[in-house]
């Protein structure tokens, strides 16, 4: 079952959130969120099939850096697993027909929100500010699925660490201050004015029920059809419908979260200074899978 959540999750994310950016400018280092969490970090990196992480990270405000070294899309889906559970035991799990496999590897609850990065093109990358990823030990996964119908993690793209205590003991502190916020409403984003100088962003949902989130920027003459028909068709045949779509994605990722906001999630996503283009922002509603709304915006 969780095989299946994860993969419909992770489809529906690459399938009907189409967007991105290329933010050639980046320079999202000298930001209030990057140096109050600069001592917490996590960097990911995503290679075609593999996930290389470095940082020593706890509970509280942590800064997530998630990059695409490789050449495919990749999703970074994390769950808690209980305690010794190896990748060898997760990749069996999750290529086993047995929908309940999985279940005895993991902890807590899979769904919960974390504040994860979206997924990610090639040659992109994507970083967030959490507080919500507690103590224990994680799984990071990908579930995409290659020409030949073979999933990222049954390739390698299956890692396990853990998170460490609060350094005090206390409970998770408050996330830094952001630069501005993404609100998610009814059927929109209301974006600041400020999003294309880059910074932190906290994400607020006031939409009254969970949505994703990912902010990507359109190539040059593209158009979001063009980004949703190459994505789609992209999808369907990493999950074995069909041929994969000629050329390159016109859209790049900037931003995002992975997993679903709800009314009480908090997170800040951290955009580097954004290059002149248009923009969408992009979500799929959780309750029906489908409500598909987007957001436009320029930057000049
Ligand atoms: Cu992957």
């Amino acid at each position: 079952m969780m095989q299946q959540r994860r993969m419909t999750t992770a489809a529906l994310a690459l399938a009907l959130v189409l967007v991105t950016g290329a933010a050639a400018c980046g320079d999202d280092d000298d930001d209030s969120a990057a140096d109050t969490a600069s001592d917490n970090r996590l960097d990911i990196v995503a290679a075609d099939y593999s996930f290389a992480l470095s940082g020593e990270v706890h509970e509280g405000p942590m800064r997530i850096d998630f990059q695409n070294a490789g050449a495919e899309f990749h999703v970074p889906a994390l769950f808690p697993i209980a305690a010794g559970v190896t990748e060898q035991q997760l990749i069996a799990a999750f290529e086993s027909e047995d929908e309940s496999a999985a279940g005895p590897l993991l902890a807590g609850d899979p769904e919960a929100f974390r504040g994860m990065p979206p997924f990610i093109d090639a040659a992109s990358s994507a970083s967030v500010v959490t507080n919500s990823i507690t103590a224990g030990d994680y799984a990071l996964v990908c579930f995409v699925g290659t020409a030949d119908g073979q999933p990222h993690f049954s390739l390698g793209m299956v890692t396990t660490f853990t998170v460490g205590a609060a350094p005090d003991g206390a409970a998770a502190e408050a996330l830094p201050d952001a630069d501005g916020e993404i609100v998610i409403n009814d059927g929109s984003y209301t974006v600041p004015d400020n999003i294309g100088d880059g910074g932190s962003f906290l994400v607020r949902n006031v939409s009254g029920q969970p949505h994703e989130i990912t902010i990507g920027r359109l190539h040059e003459g593209a158009t979001f059809a063009d980004a949703e028909g190459w994505i789609n068709q992209y999808f369907a045949a990493s999950f074995g419908e069909g041929e994969f779509p000629a050329g390159e994605w016109p859209a790049d990722i900037v931003g995002g979260l992975l997993d679903t906001v709800g009314a009480d999630d908090q997170a800040l996503i951290v955009l580097p200074k954004l290059s002149k283009g248009s923009y969408i922002v992009v979500s799929e509603s959780e309750d029906d899978g489908v409500a598909l709304f987007r957001t436009d915006f320029t930057v000049d």
